[in-house]
């Protein structure tokens, strides 16, 4: 960081907003200067991958055309992905865009339009691209083929309204860092909770709480232990105790847990039997009464590695303790993910300490920085997004199925579904090649579509396999509202610099293609950028102003930079207002108990996720060829792909190549030294990586972050890879069950070798 975070910004210096912190910046003679905000503890270096950014030669200067579609119209193509580009005025790539918009829709309707247009863009509230193109769709066309839940947390998002309540009220509006700090014994974390992870928000976050949390809490006595491959999945101050089970085998470590409870009668009877629906039928699984197999300590060993000793002891040090069960998101972005998000609700439940303050069930708390705080007592306006005249979805992950099967059915949580078949692909605001799986698969679901159009600031693969790919501004170049609903600082995010190029905001382009399509005024309402953020925050000042408190204007607002908003107090949510009175708080579930078992979910008569949670073993996992687990896991250098170029993120990379991570005894079995160049490879794909030998990751499992952006080339005889270290390239495009189809690409078995010769250049930040 360019600055201390003591002294206080100087004037020159103005404030914005990114998901992964609050800042105030200067652009000054073509250098960035970056800031922390002044009152967060623990600032994200992540702002530093914003320093080379504004100006990089990767940005998207003009608008670009495919040759081929140019040429031959629009159509299914094996070029895309390999073609060139041709630069094309913004006005006549405005008109050739609505009029093939106008074509799709005149002659297949707007279910032949997807917009999901699934990702994470920028923070602020009003230029979220995802908003701005749904708008755009559903004003202008009438709507588009959407996609739910989320890539985040695709199994648990739809387990967990059938087991406890809705995803936001289980990770969101529960457990406290504050509650911790003052209750918990014990933070038995499935998955650890890294700190990379927890500095991160969508919105942005003014303070950085985890770190001091996690010391304080450890400081009163509190016993973090950390179920993970990594040991780097909690900081240090967490002085936490690191068992590292085989990746993928949660459930059956938490079966043996239980086992062991229920054998010595420590479980609470008492709370199960008052607020739980289903306990006898799921304990005749877990004592092995209804299948023969007791799914005892010793079992559980088998499956997880642990010992059954360890097993036994740590389940002895948790009755008559404050016990807070965590698990972390990467835990149920895998085959039967649903699992372990159930598991360690039931878990929780017979220790019975779901509803008490610090203890319980937090699923997800410490992936994210929205979880574990208190929930703002006023609203922030978001931008409304219309009405969606089209009726078929699909879950987020089955982007590739869809674009492959057109009219194929699928399974979703309880219901038989159908494929769209899709002629138009619209994307603002999110990175397909950074985030779904095989992506020598997606490559060719791509391809065959009639168009795919991009917004981007940068040659993403994403972009490089579009037709049409707009450039729009960076962040840092517009204004906007910043805020999330878990942060008290609303922050007026000032343009810092111009925009690069021919670079437009996303807001300024759809309202062009409206206007062609005669439906400006229904996008725009009239207003311009600014005016919508002065309308957007109208709503703000008008709850501070009916809470008696401080409100002021637009311009006063603007001109002081930030705005400090009330908090809810920390009343532990529906959890803990269903344990202090069931009766008349029940859970928003079937039986309004916790579902230890769910007629429902029974009903969907699902091989791949019974009417309770079980262990399921893996059809995925590691095998004779590819003997090691591979953790794609989040970045700790930026989020996502997002600015994958940035300072900050290229420091951190070795010979151009991202760097994957193994234990020194799986290296030196293969040869492979600190610092080689290895080949990462399966069935499904290959990619290269720069190797770095250490003991915080498990024998077995090699660790290669998602985000290094997707750098296609061909070996010798032809097959593709990755020169970067995309490790999305092996992983596998499969749902994580029948129930929610959500991401399962966390884990891939893997097989990795050292790389003969000299590899080729990385060509990922050079723009086409
Ligand atoms: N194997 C594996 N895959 C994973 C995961 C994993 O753990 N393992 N994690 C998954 C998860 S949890 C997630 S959430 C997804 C994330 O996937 P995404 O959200 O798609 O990833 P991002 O890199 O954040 O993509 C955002 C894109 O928006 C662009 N952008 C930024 N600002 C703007 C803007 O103002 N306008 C426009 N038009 N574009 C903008 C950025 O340049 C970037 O390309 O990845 C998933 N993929
Ligand atoms: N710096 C940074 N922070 C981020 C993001 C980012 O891209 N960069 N992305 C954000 C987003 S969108 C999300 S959804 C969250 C995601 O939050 P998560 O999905 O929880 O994050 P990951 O880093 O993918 O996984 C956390 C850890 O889980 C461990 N793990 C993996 N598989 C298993 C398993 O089977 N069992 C056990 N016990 N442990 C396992 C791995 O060691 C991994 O480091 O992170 C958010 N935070
Ligand atoms: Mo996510």
């Amino acid at each position: 960081m360019t600055a201390d975070t003591q002294s206080s910004p100087s004037p020159a210096m103005r404030p914005h907003s990114a998901h992964w912190g609050v800042f105030s910046a200067l652009w000054q003679d073509d250098v960035l200067t970056v800031r922390p905000h002044p009152g967060d503890p623990d600032p994200n270096p992540l702002i530093d991958n914003f320093t080379n950014a504004l100006r990089h030669p990767v940005r998207v200067t003009t608008p670009m055309v495919r040759r081929g579609w140019l040429e031959d119209g629009p159509g299914p193509d094996a070029r895309r992905g390999q073609d060139t580009f041709v630069a094309m005025p913004w006005a006549e790539v405005v008109d050739r865009l609505a009029a093939e918009l106008q074509r799709v829709k005149d002659q297949f309707g707007a279910e032949a339009v997807f917009g999901g247009s699934y990702g994470w863009s920028s923070a602020g509230r009003f230029h979220h691209a995802q908003s701005q193109v749904h708008r755009f769709l559903n004003t202008s066309l009438g709507g588009y083929v959407r996609s739910v839940n989320s890539y985040s947390a695709g199994a648990s998002a739809v387990i967990l309204p059938h087991i406890l309540g809705s995803m936001d009220e289980v990770a969101r509006r529960n457990v406290t860092w504050e509650q911790i700090v003052a209750h918990t014994d014990v933070v038995l974390a499935f998955g650890g909770m890294a700190l990379k992870n927890s500095r991160v928000a969508s919105g942005g976050i003014s303070r950085h709480i985890e770190r001091e949390s996690m010391q304080a809490a450890a400081a009163r006595g509190c016993r973090f232990v950390s179920v993970s491959p990594l040991r780097t999945d909690f900081p240090e101050e967490a002085k936490a105790q690191w068992l590292a089970a085989i990746p993928g085998t949660d459930t059956a470590l938490m079966l043996g847990l239980l086992h062991e409870l229920v054998t010595h009668g420590w479980h609470d009877r008492a709370f199960l039997d008052q607020y739980c629906d289903g306990w006898p039928e799921f304990e005749d699984y877990l004592m092995g009464r209804s299948d023969g197999t007791p799914k005892s300590a010793a079992w559980a060993a088998a499956i997880c590695g642990l010992s059954a000793g360890t097993i036994a002891e740590l389940a002895a040090s948790l009755p008559g303790k404050r016990v807070l069960v965590v698990v972390a998101h990467s835990l149920q972005r895998a085959e039967h993910g649903e699992q372990p998000v159930w598991m360690a609700a039931v878990l929780a439940a017979a220790l019975g300490q779901i509803g008490l303050p610090g203890g319980g069930y937090n699923y997800a708390l410490g992936t994210l920085a929205h979880y574990g705080k208190r929930m703002n007592a006023v609203p922030v306006a978001a931008l409304p997004q219309g009405t969606n005249g089209v009726k078929p979805f699909i879950p987020v992950a089955r982007i590739a199925d869809m674009l492959l099967h057109p009219g194929a059915a699928f399974d979703y949580n309880g219901a038989r579904r159908t494929y769209p078949h899709i002629r138009l692909a619209y994307w603002a605001g999110g990175n397909p090649f950074h985030h779904h799986q095989d992506l020598n698969r997606l490559r060719e679901a791509f391809r065959r579509l009639d168009t795919f159009v991009v917004h981007e600031i940068g040659w993403t693969a994403t972009a490089r396999h579009a037709d049409i790919v707009l450039p729009c501004t960076l962040t840092l170049e517009r204004e906007d509202i910043g805020a999330a609903p878990t942060d008290p600082l609303m922050v007026a995010m000032h343009r810092i610099a111009e925009p690069h190029g021919l670079a437009r905001d996303d807001y300024d382009i759809f309202a062009d293609l409206a206007e062609r399509l005669g439906t400006r005024e229904a996008f725009t309402e009239g207003r311009t950028s600014r005016e919508w953020l002065r309308h957007l925050f109208e709503r703000t000042r008008l709850a501070l102003l009916e809470r008696g408190l401080e409100a002021p204007d637009f311009d006063t607002f603007w001109e002081r930079g930030e705005l400090m908003l009330p908090q809810q107090d920390d009343d532990g949510g529906i959890l803990r207002a269903f344990r202090d009175d069931p009766a008349s708080h029940p859970l928003p579930t079937p039986s309004g108990k916790v579902q230890i078992t769910s007629p429902t979910i029974a009903g969907f008569g699902y091989a791949d996720c019974p009417g309770h949670p079980a262990w399921l073993p893996p059809t995925d996992g590691p095998t004779r060829d590819y003997p090691l687990t591979l953790i794609a896991n989040q970045p700790a250098t930026r989020l996502h792909s997002q600015l994958d170029f940035g300072a900050h993120s290229v420091s951190e990379k070795r010979r151009d190549r991202e760097v994957c991570t193994l234990h020194p005894a799986d290296a030196a079995a293969r040869g492979i030294g600190e610092g080689d160049i290895v080949r990462l490879f399966n069935d499904r794909g290959a990619c290269l990586a720069c190797a770095s030998l250490s003991d915080a990751v498990m024998p077995g499992a090699i660790r290669l972050p998602t985000g290094a952006w997707y750098d296609p080339a061909v070996d010798a005889s032809g097959r593709p890879f990755c020169t970067h270290g995309n490790p999305n390239v092996l992983t596998r495009d499969r749902g994580t069950s029948s129930l929610a189809q959500g991401c399962a690409g966390q884990l891939t078995a893997v097989e990795v070798e050292r790389f003969e010769g000299v590899p080729p250049p990385m060509r990922a930040f050079e723009a086409p």
